[in-house]
């Protein structure tokens, strides 16, 4: 049976983990967090994520699955910790440097180690030169003629509320240090991807990563940049992307209050960090999102002048429609701005938080009890719930619409809303 040890029990690292034990694997999962090794032993999850929890208990009550504070010997390791912005928009690979020296003290020869966290170009082959600092004794790909253990690197692309299903169905690209590297960790995915399992070379695969999300993030700048251009025209930007998108090559993505999220708003940036002359238009487009949300904080700050005594309404505090998730989130960030620059005025309904998070200071709310609030409603989440709100419930509200749920847009003059 293949033994599979996961260092970090996040969004990616806690799904690959359960699914792998679910296909017959005997899994170690490994955390730094003692509250989330020991919530998982009891069978449940930190997160929420369609499917994860009946698959969760189902493969630790089978005993496939155990949570550890240290990884444990296997035969592939896979390296899924978090990757953050650090200071001056630098990547930050602190927490991956740190599972490399956790995990070397069990690493044997045959064994598989597969980087997942999103990395800039280099990552993987500097684990390479880590590895064969601290394990002299084994021959380490790309420093050692004869390589004891294959080393890769295969970026996660699931999506946040599809993941299980994604992490099954979507293809993968493996990048190695070398051609074997790579086909012994595209064998572990094979094992229960569906999708089709790509090989390549470490470097690459590290890129591809970064790419796909900046062409995301590139994608929504223009729609949000034509927002602020039919805003200033007058036009309803809703319907000028419908109607564009009528012609066969075009397809324009929605625009929002900027875009949040752990990745789309972070990985750019590393793109931009390593070559920071040429990724001219990634950056730019991190600016574009980035300043849509100061615009909509602007615009609902001159209602609410416009309006003194009246309340103000934020929907949704998530970074994207349906998910508790709101790391990097716009949303959030506009209202704490609002919170602070209308104190007494603002109250905020997000259906997927139980408490106002940390730094805002506004009352959370339920929906009725919002909908019988007038004044001003900002819409930032389209939460299905928000969808789903009747028209009458907007009638003599000033709606500002950021994600085009309820009919207003931002270029329609204020009268018209
Ligand atoms: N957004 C818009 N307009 C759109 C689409 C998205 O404003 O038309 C906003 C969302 O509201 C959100 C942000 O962009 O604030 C990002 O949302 P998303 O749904 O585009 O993506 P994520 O962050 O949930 O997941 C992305 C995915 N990457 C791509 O689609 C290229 C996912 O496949 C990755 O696995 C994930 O990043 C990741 O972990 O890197």
């Amino acid at each position: 049976m293949t033994r599979v040890c996961v260092i970090g029990l996040g969004y990616i690292g806690l799904p690959t983990a359960a699914l792998a034990a679910r296909h017959g694997m005997r899994v170690f999962g490994v955390d730094v967090n003692a509250a989330v090794v020991a919530a998982l032993n009891a069978g449940r999850t930190h997160l929420h994520e369609p499917d994860l929890d009946g698959l969760l208990r189902r493969v630790v009550t089978e005993g496939m699955l155990t949570a550890h504070a240290t990884p444990q010997p296997a035969d592939v390791f896979i390296i899924a910790v978090p990757t953050p912005l650090a200071e001056g928009r630098r990547p930050m690979l602190d927490h991956v440097h740190s599972a490399v020296r956790a995990l070397a003290p069990v690493l044997a020869r045959g064994n598989v180690l597969i980087l997942e966290s999103t990395s800039p170009v280099g990552t993987t082959a500097g684990i390479a030169r880590m590895l064969a600092a601290l394990r002299p004794d084994l021959g380490v790909p790309g420093v050692a003629e004869a390589p004891d253990i294959a080393l890769a690197y295969c970026p996660e692309r699931v999506l946040p509320g599809r993941i299980i299903v994604e992490l099954v169905e979507n293809d993968r690209c493996v990048g190695g240090i070398t051609p074997a590297c790579a086909e012994a960790a595209a064998r572990f995915y094979e094992g229960f991807v569906r999708g089709e399992v790509l090989r390549s070379a470490a470097a690459t695969a590290e890129l591809v990563k970064l790419t796909e999300n900046a062409f995301r993030d590139v994608n929504i700048a223009f729609a949000n940049e034509m927002s602020l251009v039919a805003e200033k025209a007058g036009v309803d930007v809703w319907e000028l992307i419908r109607l564009a998108n009528r012609h066969p090559r075009v397809n324009i993505l929605q625009p929002g209050p900027g875009v949040g999220g752990h990745c789309i708003a972070v990985d750019p940036w590393f793109i931009v960090d390593a070559a920071p002359e040429e990724a001219r238009l990634i950056r730019t487009a991190r600016e574009v999102n980035d300043h849509k949300a100061e615009h909509v904080r602007a615009r609902v700050g001159e209602a609410a002048r416009a309006m003194p005594q009246a309340p103000i309404t934020c929907f949704g505090l998530a970074f994207k429609a349906d998910v508790d998730d709101l790391r990097e989130s716009p949303a959030l960030e506009i209202a704490r701005h609002l919170a602070a620059d209308f104190p007494g005025r603002l109250a905020v309904v997000e259906p997927f938080v139980r408490a106002a998070p940390p730094g805002l200071d506004a009352p959370l709310i339920d929906l009725p009890e919002a909908l019988q609030r007038r004044g001003i409603y900002v819409l930032l989440v389209d939460h299905t719930a928000f969808r789903r709100v009747p028209p009458e419930s907007l009638a003599g509200r000033r709606v500002i619409d950021t994600r085009g749920v309820w009919g207003v847009s931002p270029g329609v003059p204020p009268s018209a809303s």
